[in-house]
């Protein structure tokens, strides 16, 4: 049998990072060396355990998750999440306390690194939350980056369309600092999944319904811990569902799914009065900078929705 893909995913536990990571597991060439977690959408402790909630209901718990920062590289800490509920998962916890028996004591920024020399030129890491884990890997090791093999991640905007502020995507708006860090430090090859591209690839409604119809139990948690989003969504009218961590990793598990892409420099705004955390393109080369980024302008819905599908599965 061929050698497995080498898997780490960089998360902070919120909805849509639920379902990427039942995406992941829904590969059978992909081995999930490791989860490791950081604060965003939750606080990086209670991410852990909503992903052991994860591997327990995958019969997963093999795979270790490591606890990465609590706090930005400025030292701020997550507020109030209407969208994903204050844990991360909808708030619906379960009636059985997650397992913690697979969480390390190793920090998380420590295992990233560690695990870049075991596996030297193998690991893809699926960054699907802030980048403050990888900023600092990258700090105390300025080769990590060159030891990866490549990296996907959901972050940033290339539109200036925001979902946090008027300009600003979350994730980089989260820790600006470290997106500044990741892009212009980080060194391999880095593929950008941005908030835009998830907008236009958003579910209708009906198909959205569909998904998380189907009778396993991976599909009723989803609807479980999803039904919070679901209700702020509708509540705001939004036209769809807003899936976005889904599309990084499913770019990272099927990279044919990428119809377009551009190669292109890319930076972060972090002094913006406005536009602090906004992704900047330099799309007519004023810097002079070598393009530092693949940006993926399109995607194969239909390649894409069936890898939704397939992560609620049970075959
Ligand atoms: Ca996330």
């Amino acid at each position: 049998m061929a050698e497995k893909r080498l898997f780490v995913i960089d998360t902070d536990a919120g909805v849509d990072d639920a379902q990427a990571i039942l995406m992941a597991l829904s590969y059978p060439d992909v081995k999930v060396l490791a989860i490791t977690t950081v604060s965003g959408n939750t606080l990086a402790a209670q991410a852990g355990l909503n992903i052991s909630r994860i591997l327990q209901l995958t019969n997963r718990l093999e795979i270790p998750v490591f606890i990465g920062c609590s706090e930005t590289l400025l030292g701020d800490v997550k507020e109030k999440d209407s969208y994903h509920g204050d844990d991360g998962f909808g708030d619906v916890p379960d009636l059985n306390s997650p397992t913690e028996e697979n969480i390390q004591t190793e920090h998380g920024v420590q295992a990233l690194i560690r695990m870049s020399k075991e596996h030297e030129g193998e690991i893809t890491l699926i960054c699907i939350g802030p980048l403050t884990n990888v900023a600092i890997a990258t700090r105390m090791d300025p080769d990590f980056g060159k030891r990866l093999k490549a990296c996907y991640i959901m972050g940033g905007n290339y539109k200036a369309v925001g979902n946090i502020t008027t300009s600003a995507e979350f994730n980089f708006h989260y820790d600006a600092e470290a997106a500044y860090v990741f892009l212009n430090k980080l060194f391999c090859p880095i593929t950008i999944v941005t908030w835009e591209l998830c907008k236009d690839h958003s579910l209708e409604w009906d198909l959205y319904d569909r998904l998380r119809s189907v009778e396993t139990e991976k599909a009723k948690f989803m609807r479980k811990i999803e039904k919070k989003a679901v209700d702020f969504s509708h509540a705001n009218h939004w036209p769809k569902f807003v899936p976005c961590d889904e599309i990084a990793m499913a770019a990272a598990l099927n990279p044919d799914i990428i119809i377009q892409s551009v190669n292109v420099y890319a930076t972060v705004e972090v002094n913006g009065h406005f536009t602090r955390g906004q992704m900047v393109i330099d799309w007519r080369d004023f810097l002079n900078k070598k393009p530092n980024v693949a940006l993926v302008m399109d995607i194969d819905d239909k390649k894409y929705v069936e890898m939704l599908f397939k992560a609620v599965d049970d075959k």
